[in-house]
């Protein structure tokens, strides 16, 4: 059973004044992200939107003990606070790595992947907008074929989506989970169950993350463009835990292809896809279906010979 919206803590560690974009998904699932990890946390965060969300020494707008770190070493930075806090006999502080697609899934890596396979103790945090966002919408590793940005500026960008979450599986991990900016209560149940975890490793989760002038929407359409998301069947929200499949209630239902809305609808509603063309939505639309039907198969193989780790 997942968390009730009255026992969402009150506390608020995201304080008025931040100087990000009004409607930003990275600052809502941040914000509901420290509510369910609380105040015993340390987080480290590369160059990136949330690096001018917590705001320059002195102004902090956020209540919480973070550590600046450069582009690529957002998770190596993580493993020392992790292999610091347990040379002191410290058991009960979280330590979160938080980054963007471009601090993930391009410059910080191979950190991620080494941090991952030695099993050093720490909570990874993809928030993704899928651009370099803060310095102005550059393309990265996890931005959609198709969409536009300052880098691939006219008919947009060529190659699909670096899909990270398919090569975090690849390290098997005890704990990683797709979430939504969108889906607050579902993020912070995936917080609380990644924290459960400790000493089991990095655990991984990545969120989708809205984000209005980079992906050229109105302000107050993130919660619809999340939901939109989910509803489409693009972004399957779900768990593996040690290996094991579980698609998340939310998303439960657009397994069945019938249920999902028409791709347009989300697409349409950004200028980032104003010059997609007709047969890159039919292939997207297409690789939309295989992604479900492998979780399909999964679920039946699961079913049929249980887990292997
Ligand atoms: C080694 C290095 N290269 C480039 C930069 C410039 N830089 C700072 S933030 C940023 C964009 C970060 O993008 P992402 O990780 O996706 O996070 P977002 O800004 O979208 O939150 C870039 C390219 C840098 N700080 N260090
Ligand atoms: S550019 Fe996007 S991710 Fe960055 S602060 Fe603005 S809305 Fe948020």
């Amino acid at each position: 059973m997942g968390i009730k919206l009255n026992e969402i803590p009150l506390k608020e560690y995201v304080l008025p004044g931040t100087r990000l974009c009004s409607g930003c998904g990275l600052q809502l699932a941040y914000r509901m992200a420290l509510k369910a990890l609380g105040d015993r946390t340390i987080v480290t965060i590369p160059a990136s939107c949330s690096t001018v969300m917590h705001g320059m020494q002195g102004f902090s707008a956020v209540n919480i003990s973070v550590l600046h770190t450069t582009f690529e070493t957002t998770a190596a930075s993580a493993s020392g606070i992790a292999a610091s806090l347990k040379a002191r006999g410290i058991e009960d502080v979280n330590v979160v790595a938080w980054a963007g697609d471009g601090g993930t899934a391009d410059i910080g890596i191979q950190g991620l992947s080494g941090a991952a396979e030695r099993q050093d103790d720490f909570i990874y945090v993809c928030y993704d907008n899928e651009s370099y966002m803060n310095t102005g919408t550059q393309r990265s590793g996890a931005t959609p074929k198709g969409a536009m940005t300052t880098t691939t500026p006219v008919a947009g960008k060529t190659q699909w989506k670096k899909d990270v979450v398919k090569i975090m599986e690849a390290h098997q991990l005890s704990y990683i989970a797709t979430a939504n900016a969108s889906y607050p209560q579902d993020l912070m149940d995936k917080i609380q169950k990644a924290k459960e975890f400790r000493g089991q490793g990095v655990r991984y989760i990545h969120i989708f993350s809205p984000c209005p002038p980079g992906w050229g929407y109105k302000t107050e359409e993130t919660i619809e463009m999340g939901r939109l998301a989910n509803q489409t069947g693009l972004w399957p929200l779900f768990e593996k835990i040690h290996g094991k499949l579980s698609i998340s209630p939310a998303s439960a239902r657009y397994m069945q292809k019938e249920n999902r809305r028409d791709l347009r609808e989300y697409l349409g509603k950004q200028e980032r896809f104003s010059q997609i063309k007709e047969e890159q939505i039919v292939a997207w639309e297409k690789h939309i279906d295989y992604t479900w039907k492998k979780m399909e198969l999964e679920l039946t193989m699961q079913e049929e010979l249980g887990s292997y780790v």
